[in-house]
C-alpha cells in the first residue's frame, strides 16, 4: 500500500505540475487573448476603413460605367445622327434638284401665261371680228329673207296667175262645151250622149244618158266595162264622183242624192258575167239622203227583174269607203272590200267591187249574190224620174 500512496503521491506531484504549466500556458494564452482582440480591433477598424473605400470605389466605378455607357450611347447617337445628316444631305440634294426642276416649270408656266395671254388677246380680237361678221351675216340674212319673201310673192303671183289662166281655160271650155250642149232637165228622149243637166240647188253638171238598155231617158249613174278605172276609193272621191262618163264612172253621191231628192226617180241595174248571161233588176223609187244622212238608200220602192233582189238588203245603210267606215259591221267592209258602197254586215251586192273575172265568195270583186257568186264583167245602174217614165210608157 504504501507504494501505491508513493506512486499517487508522485502522480499527485506531476498532475500539479501539469496543471501549474497549463495555468501558466493559460495565463499566456490570456494575454495572447487580448492582443489579439486589439489586434482584431485594429482589424475591424481597418476593414471598415477599407469597405468605405470599396463603396467610394465603387461608387465612382459606377460612375465611371454609367459615364462609359452614356458614352457609348452617345456614340450610337452620333452615328444615328451622322446617318440622318447624310439621308438630309441627300433629301438637301433631292430638294435642290426639285427646287431647280421647279425653277424651270415655273419659267415655262411664265412662257406658257405669256403665250395664253398673247392668245387670249387674240381670241378677243377674233370675237370681235366674229362679232361683227355675225352683224354682217344677220343684215345679209335679213336681207335675203326679204328678198326671199320679194322673190315668194312675186313667184305666188306668177304661180296664181299661171293657175288662174288654166282655170279661166278650164272654164272657158267647160262653158263653151255646155253652151254648145244645151242643158236640159233630163235625158228624156236624147239619143245616147254626155249631156248638161240642171236640177235644183246644183251648177248644171255633165251626165251620160242612156236610151239602148232599157228605154229612152235614163241617167246612168254608174258603169263599169272593163276594169281600167279603180274604184277603191275614198269618201271625198264617192262625195264628187270620178271616172270617164264615156267610159266607167260613179256620178257621185251628193248629185244622186240632189238628183232623186228633186222629183222621184226609178233606178234600173243591168248585169252581165263573164258566161255573157245578162240580167236585169228595177225599184220603183229610189232615193238617197243627203251626207248628213250619210247618203244612205232611203227608199227602193218596188222590186221586179229577172233574178234575185240582192240590193233591199242595203236599204237603209249608210254608205262607206276605205277611208269611212259606216258600216254595222265589227270590221270594215268597204278597206275589206275594196269598195265604196251601202255596206252592212258586209253586203248581197257590190257592184263597185274591184275588176276581176276569178274568185267566189269572199273574193273582192264585183258581185250580186242572188243571181251567183261568180264576180261580174258589166254593171250599169241607170235612173229615170218616175213621171216622165209614167209619161214615156203611156
Ligand atoms: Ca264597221
Amino acid at each position: 500500500m504504501s507504494e501505491t500512496i508513493r506512486q499517487k503521491d508522485l502522480q499527485l506531484t506531476q498532475q500539479i505540475e501539469l496543471t501549474a504549466s497549463y495555468k501558466s500556458n493559460i495565463v499566456q494564452l490570456e494575454k495572447q487573448l487580448v492582443s489579439n482582440d486589439v489586434l482584431i480591433n485594429n482589424l475591424q477598424s481597418k476593414v471598415k476603413s477599407a469597405d468605405s473605400q470599396i463603396n467610394e470605389q465603387d461608387k465612382e466605378l459606377k460612375k465611371s460605367l454609367l459615364k462609359h455607357e452614356n458614352n457609348e450611347l452617345n456614340v450610337a447617337k452620333i452615328k444615328q445622327l451622322e446617318s440622318k445628316l447624310s439621308e438630309c444631305n441627300a433629301m438637301s440634294e433631292t430638294i435642290r434638284q426639285k427646287d431647280l426642276q421647279l425653277t424651270q416649270q415655273i419659267e415655262l408656266t411664265a412662257s406658257y401665261k405669256s403665250n395664253i395671254t398673247q392668245l387670249e388677246e387674240q381670241l378677243v380680237s377674233n370675237d370681235v371680228l366674229i362679232n361683227n361678221l355675225q352683224s354682217k351675216v344677220k343684215s345679209a340674212d335679213s336681207h335675203i329673207n326679204e328678198k326671199d319673201k320679194e322673190l315668194k310673192i312675186s313667184r305666188s303671183k306668177h304661180e296664181d296667175n299661171e293657175s288662174n289662166v288654166a282655170k279661166i281655160k278650164q272654164l272657158e271650155s267647160k262653158l263653151s262645151e255646155f253652151k254648145a250642149m244645151s242643158i236640159i232637165p233630163n235625158c228624156l228622149g236624147k239619143p245616147s250622149d254626155v249631156y248638161a243637166i240642171k236640177v235644183p240647188d246644183m251648177y248644171p253638171f255633165s251626165v251620160s244618158c242612156d236610151s239602148k238598155l232599157a228605154g229612152s231617158g235614163w241617167i246612168v249613174i254608174q258603169r263599169r266595162i272593163h276594169g281600167s278605172v279603180s274604184f277603191n276609193r275614198g269618201w271625198d272621191e264617192y262625195k264628187a264622183g270620178f271616172g270617164d262618163l264615156r267610159g266607167e264612172f260613179f256620178i257621185g253621191l251628193e248629185k244622186l242624192h240632189k238628183l232623186t231628192q228633186s222629183q222621184p226617180h226609178e233606178l234600173y241595174i243591168s248585169l252581165k258575167d263573164f258566161q255573157n248571161e245578162t240580167r236585169y233588176v228595177r225599184y220603183s223609187n229610189f232615193v238617197i239622203g243627203n251626207e248628213t244622212e250619210v247618203y244612205k238608200i232611203k227608199m227602193l220602192g218596188d222590186f221586179t227583174g229577172n233574178t234575185g233582189d240582192s240590193f233591199k238588203y242595203h236599204l237603209h245603210n249608210n254608205f262607206s269607203t276605205p277611208d269611212r267606215d259606216n258600216d254595222g259591221d265589227t270590221g270594215n267592209c268597204a278597206l275589206s272590200f275594196q269598195s265604196g258602197w251601202w255596206f252592212t254586215k258586209c253586203y248581197n251586192s257590190n257592184l263597185n267591187g274591184p275588176y276581176t273575172s276569178k274568185g267566189g265568195l269572199g273574193t273582192p270583186r264585183i258581185s250580186w249574190n242572188s243571181w251567183h257568186l261568180k264576180p261580174l264583167k258589166f254593171t250599169q245602174m241607170m235612173i229615170k224620174p218616175k213621171s216622165s217614165s209614167f209619161i214615156n210608157t203611156h
